[in-house]
């Protein structure tokens, strides 16, 4: 990756873990802010560097490269130092690791989505309450292995952070922020916790938090309501 790479993100969004994983990697790189409340992920500017709208999109020397757990994939192969991955010895330990990715980004994602969006997915607000309530229930049910496994070992991988942490980091927060219910999840939370006391997942917060006062100065920046207001 020769040229320096190119982050297109929003605050709050997946792409907080990318941006963990680029602190994490500490070279040089830019990022482009997208205001979905502007529909610019919509617009063809953001279209013609990910067609499918979403963030995060790395552009790279190698070209574009999106879904979080592929950018993740590819940073931690091109910066093996950064150690944002264990180096799989074998193909079975690579399946082990890309299982913990899709974990994040294809059963927990799509969750978190439902139960932090709900009330823009449904056109009818009735429905909000119950769609998120659905979700709440399947996020549940994915969650506690995971709290079983950090009541055992420090981080996702075992003794070791990894950039699985702040993906369930991230995910933790998304879901906490709008009133999912924490009392179950001691291990949860003080993972939550340790992942955000990480330099990079600091830095990561404050560029965030650059990119929500430019939010909030133009009048886009959006908080998902919380559960009773749903
Ligand atoms: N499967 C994608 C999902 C990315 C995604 O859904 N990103 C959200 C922000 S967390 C987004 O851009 N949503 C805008 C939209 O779907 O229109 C990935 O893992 O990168």
């Amino acid at each position: 990756m020769t040229r320096k790479p190119v982050l297109w993100f929003a605050p709050q969004t997946c792409a907080r873990v990318t941006l963990t994983a680029l602190e994490e990697i500490g070279q040089p790189f830019d990022t482009r802010l997208i205001a979905f409340m502007a529909g610019e992920h919509r617009q063809p500017d953001f279209l013609s560097v990910n067609p499918s709208g979403k963030v995060p999109a790395l552009e790279t020397g190698d070209g574009v490269i999106v879904q979080n757990g592929a950018i993740l994939s590819y940073l931690a192969d091109m910066f093996p130092e950064a150690r944002l991955l264990p180096h799989p010895v074998d193909a079975r330990e690579r399946s082990r690791i890309l299982a913990e990715l899709f974990r994040c980004s294809s059963d927990l994602h799509p969750l978190v989505t439902r139960f932090v969006m709900s009330p823009t997915i449904s056109t009818d607000a009735a429905d909000a309450p119950r769609i998120r309530a659905k979700a709440g229930e399947a996020l549940a049910l994915q969650l506690a292995p995971l709290e079983r496994r950090l009541d055992a070992q420090p981080w996702m991988l075992g003794q070791d952070w990894s950039i699985l942490d702040a993906y369930l980091a991230w995910i933790w927060f998304r879901i906490t922020g709008v009133g999912f219910d924490q009392r179950d999840y001691s291990a949860l939370q003080t993972h939550y916790a340790k992942a955000c006391e990480r330099p990079s997942a600091i830095a990561a917060l404050a560029h965030e938090a650059k990119a929500q006062t430019e939010l909030k100065a133009r009048g886009l920046f959006f908080q998902p309501p919380p559960a009773d207001k749903a």
